[in-house]
């Protein structure tokens, strides 16, 4: 038994030691130990933000031995290991989670207010480390836990950017972005190792030279060398000793590049060069599901990928004597085509550095690497410029060639003179300005493929991959995503959590499937009268928020009628928006209509690029103050946007959501993990037939969820036959005077032109759709009232939808990875005989 209550009985602790006990007292001890003598201040002084270091170097001390034993562990049995390479990791905050994992949590609250704090003012203390975007970054995050918690040996791999996500601040109704400096304060979680810092190279040229026997190769004469020092963040599984590295990399100048400008009297270019450097991990890129297309993001992805791959080998090496069994020992998760560079930085290692011929280096390459694609909008691609490819990197473009043209060889036997076929496969886009694919090069270069969701995975081999899934069927893989329930329920809905516990015991917290035996008390009135006070009080919670954040009052009876994600067309917020026109154009005709009264939320970050996203986001907050503040609606319907949306306001938003919106047009939302965590919070479901929303209908049972719109089919064959918006605006009466609502400038102080870049390209070409879907929305949004008015049915409705979310904890979907792609196992981690104090 290696459970940590059990490590706390340990007989081979006599004294229960002020960084590894965790009993009530010490724990109390040890917090007041550090507040005093790490941050120098005692407690008639201390900030709130003191205490929260304070309790965070606590909570530290009691991951560091299970850190150091994990990786001590892998080390020793020489076990394979998954590395995770990821742009984004999206944690959201640290200390409560750690706790949670610890088992400490409630011990911790308790000392806490023990002292008279308040332990709910203390975690909010820490920033929320927001080094992703969205969807991507955090499903990065929950791997991580699902990995730990299940005790496989696993490693993030990142960048440790100095500014995360922005931080979005609404002013007259639109977004304007402030720089996220996170590391401003002292960061408890991470640990500098600055002695196991690589070196990554960048630009120059490449020459032909001879080996000592006289072969040719080719070198690469680089023009700048920056250093890679690692930061690594202990990532604690739920309920077990393993803590496994999250390592993130930052730039720095590498100093013998220094000194030699420094001792040529050019102190200013040093100094230069040193910023230079530092630039590459200086900012995360604020796109979502497009490409950057900066020189910067290319340099960004090299940077990590060039310094984990050394990391790796290094690792290897210590305990082989080649590389020849890399493979066997290392599982490399490419997510999406962010560390698709890895296919030609792991050759040009093997081939250029540790001399494999190339056939042999393929063999591992292939063998080591796997692609995770998260979208399918052909614009969502990654593709560089070749010029700028061979500024940054001369000597891989060779190999990007060398691999294109060994491949499209070998295509041209199997499929001779289809050259359709050949120019789709090939890596390079034949342009006037020419292309690198890098999906392409993460397809050749990976033994397996896989999509996110199982409408998605299809759709990768019928539509956006579909050459690759001729010539190789057998790589291509389904692993529909998940989010741990760990954080989404466990931490964010205490309550729920504890409700649940309470009827089933607490194995759920592992094995989600589990979660099916509450539908036994289904019948039980009590059971169900808790339930829906829980979300009673978690909307109320929610109310207060707002109160104090929008200044806007709203109705804990209303539905919740919540919306949160990055701000996309194809996710269709505005969708939404004609959908609470056409409610308000209800009341303005009659003022005394039977309306069900609803509130709509909304939240999530546009890209600073994306004029459109940033335009919706002033239309909801336009709608918004006409609606709230419109006497005729007495206050039955109302909008807020709340800004800045991020993992730790998604903890306080999805347990008070009543109806969660996944309106995306079919076929473009690839899976969606928000529409996860609402439904396993006992949020009933709008949505298309998109993503996981199929999946998730399939399991809550199709009456227990709202359905409506376009198949990814129709959407296909519609555009295919020719559609005309304009036609819906004509024959359908709402839809026009919810138009000609925004047209007329209503919402914009008269202006009329204001929202035509939305509006115009509605009645045009509509390439998402919304007025296709627009009346099946509504009708599926008039049964959702109808049902919200049977409290008891809805309730019912909420519990199923809960239960029946076993399927998408990221335990699953851990465990599909390990045992289909990855081929790893987990590792018991025995920290009984390990005493930090005797090392
Ligand atoms: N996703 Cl390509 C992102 O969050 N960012 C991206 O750049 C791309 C995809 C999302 C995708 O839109 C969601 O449907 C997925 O659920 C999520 O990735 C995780 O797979």
């Amino acid at each position: 038994d290696s459970t940590l209550t059990h490590q706390t009985e340990n007989p081979n602790i006599k004294t229960e030691d002020d960084r590894t006990g965790m009993s009530v007292e010490t724990l109390k001890r040890a917090f007041l130990d550090n507040l005093f003598y790490l941050q120098g201040i005692d407690r008639s002084q201390a900030s709130l933000h003191d205490y929260y270091l304070a309790l965070s170097y606590t909570v530290r001390d009691r991951l560091l031995h299970r850190f150091l034993k994990t990786v001590e562990t892998y080390k020793k049995e020489q076990v394979k290991i998954v590395s995770y390479f990821s742009a984004e990791f999206l944690m959201g905050r640290h200390l409560g989670n750690n706790l949670l994992n610890l088992g400490l949590y409630d011990k911790m609250r308790q000392v806490v207010e023990d002292l008279g704090l308040d332990f709910d003012e203390i975690i909010e203390q820490e920033p929320d480390p927001g080094l992703g975007n969205g969807g991507l970054g955090r499903l990065a995050a929950c791997f991580l836990d699902s990995l730990a918690s299940l005790a496989m040996p696993a490693i993030g791999y990142g960048i440790r950017y100095e500014f995360g996500i922005f931080h979005q601040m609404i002013q007259d109704g639109w977004q304007v972005e402030i720089p996220d400096n996170w590391l401003r304060f002292d960061n408890p979680w991470e640990l500098p190792r600055p002695d196991e810092a690589v070196t990554v190279k960048l630009g120059g040229h490449t020459e032909m030279s001879h080996d000592e026997y006289g072969r040719p190769k080719t070198v690469w004469i680089p023009a700048r060398t920056i250093l890679a020092v690692p930061y690594d963040t202990p990532v604690p599984g739920y309920q077990t000793n393993t803590v496994n590295p999250l390592r993130l990399w930052k730039a720095e100048a590498s100093e013998a590049f220094n000194f030699e400008a420094f001792n040529a009297g050019h102190y200013d270019r040093a100094v230069e060069e040193k910023m230079d450097a530092e630039t590459i991990s200086k900012v995360l890129y604020p796109n979502d599901n497009t490409p950057a297309g900066r020189q910067l993001r290319l340099a960004q992805q090299y940077f990590f990928v060039a310094a984990s791959l050394q990391d790796l080998i290094r690792i290897h090496l210590r305990n082989h004597a080649n590389l020849d069994q890399f493979h066997e020992k290392v599982a490399i998760q490419l997510n999406d085509t962010h560390p698709a560079i890895a296919v030609a930085e792991l050759m040009r290692l093997l081939v250029d550095n540790y001399h494999y011929n190339w056939d042999k280096a393929w063999d591992i390459t292939q063998k080591t690497l796997a692609y995770t694609n998260h979208t399918l909008m052909p614009e969502a691609l990654e593709r560089w410029a070749v010029s700028l490819f061979s500024s940054l990197l001369p000597r891989h473009l060779e190999i990007i060639y060398e691999i294109n043209y060994r491949f499209l060889q070998d295509v041209k036997t199997w499929f001779p003179q289809d050259d359709q076929l050949i120019s789709n496969l090939s890596l390079i886009e034949e342009r006037e300005e020419k292309l690198i694919r890098m999906a392409n090069l993460a397809c050749v270069g990976s033994h397996a493929i896989n999509g996110v969701a199982a409408l998605h995975s299809e759709l990768l081999k019928k539509d956006t991959l579909k050459e690759f899934a001729k010539l190789w069927p057998e790589k291509f893989y389904n692993k529909t995503n998940g989010v741990t329930p760990r954080r989404w329920i466990l931490l964010s809905n205490r309550e729920l959590a504890s409700l649940i516990t309470e009827k089933i015991g607490d194995s759920w917290l592992k094995n989600l499937d589990e979660m099916r035996k509450i539908e036994a008390f289904i019948e039980d009135g009590d059971f169900r009268d808790r339930w829906r006070e829980i979300k009673q009080q978690n909307k109320s919670n929610l109310a207060a928020y707002i109160l104090k954040n929008c200044n806007i009052q709203v109705d804990p009876n209303s539905l919740f009628d919540v919306q949160v994600k990055r701000i996309h067309e194809y996710k269709r917020q505005h969708l939404a928006v004609l959908h609470i026109i056409a409610l308000y154009n209800r009341i303005k005709k009659d003022p005394n209509i039977d309306i069900l009264p609803r509130t709509f939320i909304f939240g999530g970050k546009a890209a600073p690029g994306y004029f459109i996203a940033k335009l919706i986001i002033k239309l909801i907050n336009a709608v918004g103050e006409v609606v709230n503040k419109d006497p005729d609606v007495r206050g039955r319907l109302k909008v807020v946007f709340l800004p800045n949306f991020n993992v730790s306001l998604g903890q306080r938003i999805y347990p008070a959501a009543d109806l969660s919106e996944q309106i995306s047009t079919a076929g473009k939302e690839a899976s969606g993990t928000g529409n996860m965590k609402f439904a396993m919070n006992g949020a009933m479901t709008i949505g298309t037939l998109d993503g996981a929303n199929i999946e998730i209908r399939e399991e809550a049972g199709p009456e227990n969820f709202f359905l409506f719109g376009l198949t990814a089919e129709e959407v296909y064959t519609m555009k295919a036959k020719g559609y005309y918006p304009k036609e819906y605006y004509d024959r359908n009466e709402e839809l026009r005077g919810v138009i000609d609502r925004i047209s007329s400038g209503y919402f914009s102080y008269g202006n009329q032109d204001l929202f035509k870049p939305i509006i115009d390209p509605l009645l045009s070409h509509d390439p998402y759709m919304l007025l296709v879907d627009y009346q099946a929305y509504v009708n599926s949004q008039d049964e959702v009232s109808q049902a919200y008015r049977d409290q008891d049915k809805w309730t019912r409705m909420s519990i199923l939808n809960a239960a029946r979310m076993g399927k998408f904890s990221s335990d699953r979907t851990i465990r599909e990875y390990c045992q289909e792609i990855w081929q790893v196992n987990p590792v018991t981690i025995d920290i009984k005989d390990y005493n930090p104090a005797n090392l």
